[in-house]
């Protein structure tokens, strides 16, 4: 039997840098987000150690930055505590534990070729197996498999790529993943992966073939995917849609010929995400919404302990007037303002109000204007309206005055009686 640490989606050095309080743990060190994340990964090497695991597997997303468009690498803080958590761990379990981690779409530098998890590798040769997206299209290119070999067992590595983009992709991976890395038939065989959108970044056959495990990252929701395929989950809580869920890494057992055990290994996180739903109306006034949030904060107002310090969002929908709606800002801004002194053990306070619908009062909603228009002399009026409007092309606008100015007459000038009668007769 050999046995597997699975963990994934660390995203050490996660920071955020607005609607949080401005406090630092240690000045001008490390901010209290920042390290939620590192010890989510430190957690993780202490779980290894304590089951006795043969391998540890990472699959994917192990620093949070460079992500997309933003090109900044890891803090110096968060790679320094990569670094000094991995030679810890060795030391303690005397280098007999290799570490493979794969590139998840988060701590790549795509356009470079260049991957934060590279230096990890450097500092641990021996000991730390890496696999980066460079490394899985260079194996594309040269038709080579991408794997990890050790005498009881062969890792079959599938860093993040977004095959299913297009076409040509979807098939030159397909061809790559069928002539390169199909199970070995004597050996344990791992697949480790990060991607869970089938046929996008997660493909089918990895999940058809008879690996003997296969160890998911991406979907930050821990999940049981197949008999054979977990997705470990993220380690700490990242976004608020994340808040209600228990975060752990997983002990894999497997032995040729039977279904993988699965264990669960929790880790507690220390901070609440908290979420506050709030549903406005056209007539809710600024000072009822003021209230309403003001009781749902109750709760939290006691003095700050950036240990257990809150974070929190309120997630407004329904339907505002806008100039109510503006003057909802200028309170929950000046909440922010209060809940950041030290009166409330909350680190984080924001607010999404982009499922809430702003509208105009009635009477300064568009198309009301018409009415004053149409009082006098319809057609007129309404060729008065569209001049107004300063069309730059004259046929264009004289189309518009006909066609407006023939409903208008229908409408406004045509005798009602005169209908009435045409259908006596
Ligand atoms: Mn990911």
């Amino acid at each position: 039997m050999v046995k597997i640490l699975h963990f994934s989606d660390t995203h050490v050095s996660h920071r955020r840098f607005r609607d949080v309080k401005d406090s630092w743990k240690i000045q001008n060190r490390v901010s209290w987000i920042e390290e939620d994340y590192c010890i989510g990964f430190q957690k993780a090497l202490e779980i290894a150690e304590s089951i006795k695991c043969d391998y540890v597997v990472h699959s994917g997303d192990l620093f949070d930055i460079p992500v997309g468009r933003n090109l900044s690498g890891p803090t110096e803080y968060s790679r320094t505590f990569v670094v000094r958590e991995l030679k810890e761990f060795f030391e303690r379990t005397d280098n007999k534990i290799p570490v493979i981690i794969i590139d998840g779409n988060h701590g790549s530098y795509l356009t470079r070729n260049y991957s934060t998890i590279e230096f990890i590798q450097a500092a641990f040769p021996k000991s730390v197996f890496i696999f980066t997206n460079y490394q899985l299209k260079k194996a594309m290119v040269d038709k080579k498999p991408l794997v990890i070999e050790f005498k009881d067992i062969n890792f079959y590595l599938f860093p993040y790529f977004k095959f299913g983009r297009l076409p040509h992709l979807a098939q030159a991976y397909e061809d790559w993943v069928r002539n390169n890395q199909q199970p070995d038939s004597d050996k344990l065989s791992v697949a480790v992966v990060h991607g869970m959108q089938r046929g996008m970044d997660l493909h089918e056959l990895i999940l058809q073939y008879p690996y003997d495990y296969v160890a998911l990252g991406h979907d930050h929701k821990q999940r049981k995917v197949k008999k054979n395929a977990w997705q470990a989950g993220s380690t700490e809580k990242y976004t608020f849609a994340e808040r209600n869920q228990e975060k752990s890494v997983l002990e894999v057992q497997i032995a040729k010929g039977k279904d993988p055990v699965i264990l669960t290994k929790s880790i507690e996180s220390k901070r609440k995400m908290i979420q506050f739903q709030i549903s406005l109306k056209s007539d809710t006034t600024p000072k009822a919404f003021e209230k309403t949030i003001r009781e749902k904060l109750v709760e939290l107002k006691k003095k700050f302990v950036g240990e257990t310090a809150s974070r929190v969002k309120v997630k407004l929908e329904g339907t505002s007037i806008l100039s109510n709606w503006w003057a909802m800002e200028d309170i929950l801004v000046d909440i922010q303002k209060e809940v950041f002194a030290d009166t409330y053990n909350v680190l984080e306070f924001r607010w999404d109000d982009g499922e809430l619908v702003k509208r105009a009062p009635i009477s300064q909603q568009k198309g009301v204007k018409i009415y004053e228009y149409l009082i006098d002399d319809p057609v007129k009026d309404f060729e008065k309206y569209i001049r107004s409007l300063g069309i730059p092309d004259e046929k264009h606008a004289k189309q518009m005055i006909e066609l407006g100015a023939g409903i208008v007459d229908e409408v406004f000038n045509s005798p009602p009686q005169l209908k009435a009668e045409g259908k006596e007769e």
